[in-house]
């Protein structure tokens, strides 16, 4: 490369530096961020964890409100939820009419991938003096969500999904048999509104919605309580998003509180539970880690991103390796939602195909917390994917068109934290 072509792209960066920035001013509602406006117009859980990091690179304060904010909608029984209904608009569907969620702010009845707690230890190491009572401020709350997920949803130590739109994997193909013995009587009429602001073609099914629906009906009717919800339940997936971020999530929460001084022996006790029921997930058949349906027994028998979030959870395999280097022939940028030679791959549906900018950050740093040199090159294909195709929700793996939402908070925010920095920086 000549040093005019070096020059060329130090600029385009540049440009998109700024771009990353002014995307998550515009999508600043004060003490929280909204994912996109239009097609989601709340705080997301784990979209708001991704934005702290992106904060971090030029307002730590403002990193810092962002997860506190999140964990201000923590409920009494310790679940923070998924979405936090912080003032009402009618372009979203389901709102806080159907979920009815209690809590200290309307909110959902479910929670999302347990990513606050990493997030919050990559903040602090921006500035630990600066963040130490910040940190200590969301700790106890950190510990207490981390129990919930380890009463309520463990199945052989791995971590159950209630919901698809827990996992934060919405049409992910892992939950396709839990899906299909769903039979959504009584769902009743309703009006989605996503396919208003993106293309239906991009988005799940009305099958898949007709079941969202019913589900979030369902936990409604028993006030989601934990328990009640448990009983004959159509719907217990043993997820690979899950069970990896809240190993690594727990890992650092015990990282965190040893710094404080704190008395971390039950949090080594899940570690070593965790990393017991992450090869619960481990599928035989197919070579990798694979979502485990723990109703009806059936494995999904899919390569995911998901899948490869194992290293930044601290699990390395050697077949995960070959599985890696599989998928990542097939696809130009990082990792795809679904391997390509699957026959459910969608490249432009979601989660059963295209590539996400936050599962790339997770994977390549874990390829590179464990000393593999694809995290690297996961990192330089997702900093390339931004420069070319800018900051979309996700994008169609085989040449990196934009999908779904635009002016993307967690595509912006993975771009300032992680993707556009060269190694070592
Ligand atoms: C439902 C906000 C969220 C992400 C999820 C993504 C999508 C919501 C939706 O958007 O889900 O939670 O309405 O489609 O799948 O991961 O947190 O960006």
């Amino acid at each position: 490369m000549t040093s005019t072509d070096m020059r060329t792209i130090d600029a385009r960066r540049k440009v998109r530096d700024e771009e990353a920035r002014a995307i998550l001013q515009r999508n600043d509602k004060g003490a929280y961020t909204i994912p996109t406006s239009g097609l989601y117009p709340y705080q997301w859980n784990w979209d708001s964890a991704f934005a702290a990091i992106g904060f971090a690179e030029f307002d730590l304060d403002r990193a810092w409100r962002e997860l506190e904010t999140l964990m201000s909608g923590q409920w009494e029984n310790g679940m923070v939820p998924h979405i936090l209904f912080h003032v009402p608009d009618d372009g979203y569907f389901p709102n806080h009419d159907v979920w009815q969620g209690t809590g200290p702010i309307p909110s959902s009845g479910i929670s999302q991938p347990p990513v606050a707690a990493t997030m919050a230890r990559m903040v602090l190491a921006k500035d630990p003096d600066f963040g130490a009572a910040r940190m200590a401020g969301i700790y106890d709350g950190l510990v207490r969500w981390h129990r919930w997920f380890m009463d309520w949803r463990l199945d052989r130590g791995a971590v159950c999904i209630t919901h698809p739109w827990e996992a934060g994997r919405d049409n992910a193909p892992d939950w396709d048999a839990a899906m299909a013995a769903i039979t959504p009587e009584g769902v009743g009429e309703y009006t989605r509104r996503d396919t208003t602001h993106v293309d239906g073609s991009m988005r799940p099914t009305k099958y898949d919605y007709d079941r969202y629906i019913w589900l979030v009906q369902r936990g409604a009717r028993l006030g989601w309580d934990e328990a009640a919800m448990l009983e004959n339940t159509p719907f217990r997936v043993a997820d690979p998003t899950m069970t990896f971020t809240l190993l690594r999530a727990t890992r650092d929460l015990a990282a965190l509180g040893r710094d404080m001084g704190r008395d971390v022996s039950e949090l080594e006790q899940w570690i070593e539970t965790l990393e017991a029921g992450a090869q619960t997930l481990w599928n035989p058949d197919i070579g990798c880690f694979d979502g485990r349906d723990a109703v009806g027994g059936t494995w999904a028998n899919a390569v995911t991103n998901a899948s490869f979030l194992c290293w930044y959870a601290g699990i390395d395999h050697p077949d995960m390796r070959t599985r890696l280097d599989e998928v990542m022939a097939q696809a130009k940028y990082g990792v795809p939602s679904l391997t390509l030679t699957d026959p459910r791959f969608d490249g432009k549906r979601y989660w059963r195909g295209p590539v996400w900018g936050v599962m790339n950050m997770m994977i390549g740093t874990g390829l590179t917390e464990m000393g593999l040199p694809q995290g690297e090159v996961v990192r330089r294909t997702t900093a390339d994917l931004i420069a070319d195709h800018g900051f979309a929700e996700y994008f169609d793996p085989r040449d990196g068109a934009p999908a779904g939402g635009s002016s993307f908070t967690w595509t912006a925010a993975i771009w300032l934290g992680w993707a556009h920095k060269t190694e070592g920086a």
